[in-house]
């Protein structure tokens, strides 16, 4: 292939292979009010609200005081109306709505809204999907979250675009109010971690497992993760999370950096950032080698390091770029300096959906810098006297966006 075709093939390429998303809040129809969809949902994603909350003197506790319509009314107001809607997330919003057929200079909230009452959710399920060329998507499933456990006690069948994850966050950083869940779910647990608690810890993971079936356990975990650490999370750690995830062969994926409510009052959009410690990774992945883990860390200051610790590790799996990473300008940085030292074994994004209709546009922006990054990294190849053909474009874009993950999850084995 010339390198004046590049640009046009890769993009081609990647805009046609269908991806995975593996990590997103998303859930299946079946979950009912669980999955957010829809323009006032879109609008009140936790992104646009501290937006909003710098550029209007609303404080937190009046905006969440307030019904969700009337919140995202203030947020369209004061993000697309008084201001031009050049962020990430705000363009996303506009993206999202172009492709759902609006012309936004001559739309009213009003008339979107109108649409989407009238919108049924299996329908829309099936053009979002169909739209962001999405094959599925990974939920995040809190089992210690007693709405949602509720739906899966009486989940009869299941939909194949939408794939489990053991979300444990619970059980790793607030082990004291964890034990009072699993008690209560008839777990003989107590704060001590003596080897009766772990074995009935592992009891409660096996037990989910068996309903939810996931492709993976995760959590976020804070800057300050430490491992091994004589904690209670580092007892769980060692004693059941490790443990299970081997004889389940069921990989478990960290997500390292976040600080959790730096201003409290914001709630979902009040998390921070701070950079982690890779050599967590070293001795995790080091001491561990029957374990696997798929990692992404929120620290633009931790990508190029973990990127190194992955060329160390054949049971690490990079993914995503992560919350304020899954940015144009970081997106390309985070995409360049992986393929220069991983080649095609990382996993370049993940969307993070909260709300479904997110999916339009977070995988076009994502796809739009990849293919770029790509384009680049094959006209520098050919430079090198490598020949490439559009069927390693497409052999490789398919690893990237699906096939390292499958394999890697033991998915479709
Ligand atoms: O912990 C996580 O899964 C994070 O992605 C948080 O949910 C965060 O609030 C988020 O939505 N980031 O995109
Ligand atoms: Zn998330």
């Amino acid at each position: 292939m010339k390198k004046s075709e590049l640009q046009q093939t890769v993009s081609a390429v990647v805009n046609q292979t269908p991806v995975l998303d593996v990590h997103t809040h998303l859930y299946s129809a079946r979950f009912g009010d669980l999955l957010l969809w829809g323009i006032d949902e879109l609008l009140d994603y936790h992104y646009l609200i501290c937006e909003t909350l710098i550029n209007d003197p609303t404080s937190p506790d009046e905006f969440y005081a307030m019904t969700k319509a009337d919140q995202a009314e203030l947020v369209w107001n004061t993000l697309f109306v008084r201001n031009t809607p050049v962020s990430e997330a705000t363009r996303g919003v506009v993206t999202t709505l172009r492709a759902l057929g609006f012309e936004l200079e001559k739309t009213t909230l009003s008339q979107v809204r109108e649409y989407f009452a009238s919108t049924k959710v299996d329908d829309y399920i099936d053009l979002v999907f169909d739209q962001s060329n999405v094959e599925a998507a990974v939920m995040t499933n809190d089992v210690l979250d007693p709405a949602e456990q509720a739906v899966w006690a009486e989940l009869s069948e299941r939909d194949p675009r939408f794939l489990a994850a053991l979300r444990i966050d619970g059980l790793l950083n607030d082990w004291p109010g964890a034990v009072a869940v699993l008690r209560a779910g008839g777990y003989d647990v107590s704060e001590g971690l003596d080897d009766n608690t772990c074995g009935e810890v592992r009891r409660f993971l096996a037990d989910n497992a068996e309903v939810m079936q996931p492709v993976y356990m995760a959590a976020s975990l804070p800057p300050t993760f430490a491992y091994p650490e004589d904690s209670a999370r580092g007892k769980l750690l060692e004693k059941c999370i490790l443990p299970f995830s081997r004889e389940r062969a069921l990989p478990f994926a960290m997500m390292i950096g976040v600080k959790k409510l730096i201003n409290p009052p914001l709630q979902l959009a009040g998390d921070g950032v701070g950079k982690a410690d890779i050599g967590v990774l070293e001795r995790l992945c080091g001491g561990n080698p029957e374990n696997k883990f798929l990692v992404t860390c929120l620290s633009r200051e931790n990508q190029h390091e973990l990127a190194v610790t992955a060329r160390k590790f054949s049971n690490l799996m990079v993914f995503g770029c992560w919350w304020w990473l899954n940015i144009p300008s970081v997106i390309a940085e985070m995409t360049a300096e992986r393929i220069e030292l991983l080649g095609t074994r990382f996993i370049p994004q993940h969307s993070d959906a909260r709300v479904l209709d997110q999916l339009i546009y977070k995988w076009s922006h994502s796809r739009k810098v990849i293919a770029d990054v790509l384009a680049e990294k094959y006209a520098d190849l050919i430079d090198a006297g490598w020949t490439v053909q559009r069927s390693d474009i497409e052999r490789d874009v398919r690893r990237l966006f699906s096939e390292n993950f499958r394999k890697f999850v033991g998915l479709d084995n």
